[in-house]
């Protein structure tokens, strides 16, 4: 998989993709990973990216031009590299706080492209043509706002990546997440048995797998119940 994400801080998402298993994802080349800066793509003198919005409002809103010439760029390049074939189209995603909420399902559906360009928004917004005429999908991390969307690209990034094949070490450990079953992950234990008086609970330490498996799923149960009931609504896995 190839990802480009563009932004007016491409240091944001680099750093933040340089450590740990994004770095040895993109080291065993099972994703490749460009952060660009959108001013490249910014013709004038002054690489302006942005402009006061028509209707008045305050502050600022990204231009069309760069971003248009960015992606479309970034699109005949990628065709050029596979030798012209006319492989899967590239999704083209817009981080935004007005956008879909970003779930498992839609990070597990990201991770079967071949092409992902997350453009992010600065400012008040991006002009709409950009909305309406470029970008498949508006994609938010969270009922909050950031002072950037380039941090909420990597956290997209990161979500996505971890779920292509071969990224995490235990083939197992992204099946059990928090999510991919609709509940919260049940508690993790590991030595000492005893740490300031708190033990660990028997039943991990009983050797009966059955029981155990019974038990951390009531205990995710319980969790979810607590903190998300909303994961248990209709489609949920209570009986
Ligand atoms: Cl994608 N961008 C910004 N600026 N704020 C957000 C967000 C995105 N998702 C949640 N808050």
């Amino acid at each position: 998989m190839r990802i480009d994400i563009l932004s007016l801080f491409p240091g944001i998402p680099a750093a933040a993709l340089s450590e740990s298993i994004m770095k040895r994802a993109q080291e065993k080349g099972l994703v490749e990973i460009h952060s660009h800066n959108l001013r490249t793509w910014a013709t004038d003198k002054h690489h302006v990216t942005d402009d006061a919005p028509y209707g008045g409002s305050p502050g600022m809103v990204l231009k069309c031009e760069p971003i248009f010439a960015a992606v479309e760029q970034l699109k005949a390049e990628r065709r050029e590299s596979s030798g012209g074939a006319t492989g899967a189209a590239p999704k083209v995603v817009l981080m935004t706080p007005a956008g879909q909420p970003l779930t498992h399902a839609l990070a597990t559906s990201y991770a079967r492209e071949s092409h992902l360009i997350i453009l992010c928004g600065h400012y008040e917004g991006v002009d709409q043509r950009v909305i309406d005429h470029l970008v498949d999908a508006e994609v938010s991390i969270g009922d909050y706002v950031l002072t950037n969307g380039a941090i909420a690209a990597a956290v997209v990034v990161d979500a996505v990546v971890r779920l292509i094949p071969g990224v995490l070490g235990d083939a197992d450990s992204a099946a059990a997440d928090s999510f991919s079953h609709g509940l919260l992950e049940h508690p993790h234990y590991t030595r000492p048995v005893e740490f300031r008086g708190w033990r660990v609970p028997d039943i991990l330490l009983s050797g009966n797998h059955a029981a155990i498996a019974a038990w951390r799923h009531e205990q995710a149960l319980a969790k979810t119940r607590r903190v998300r009931p909303d994961l248990l609504g209709s489609g949920g896995t209570e009986a």
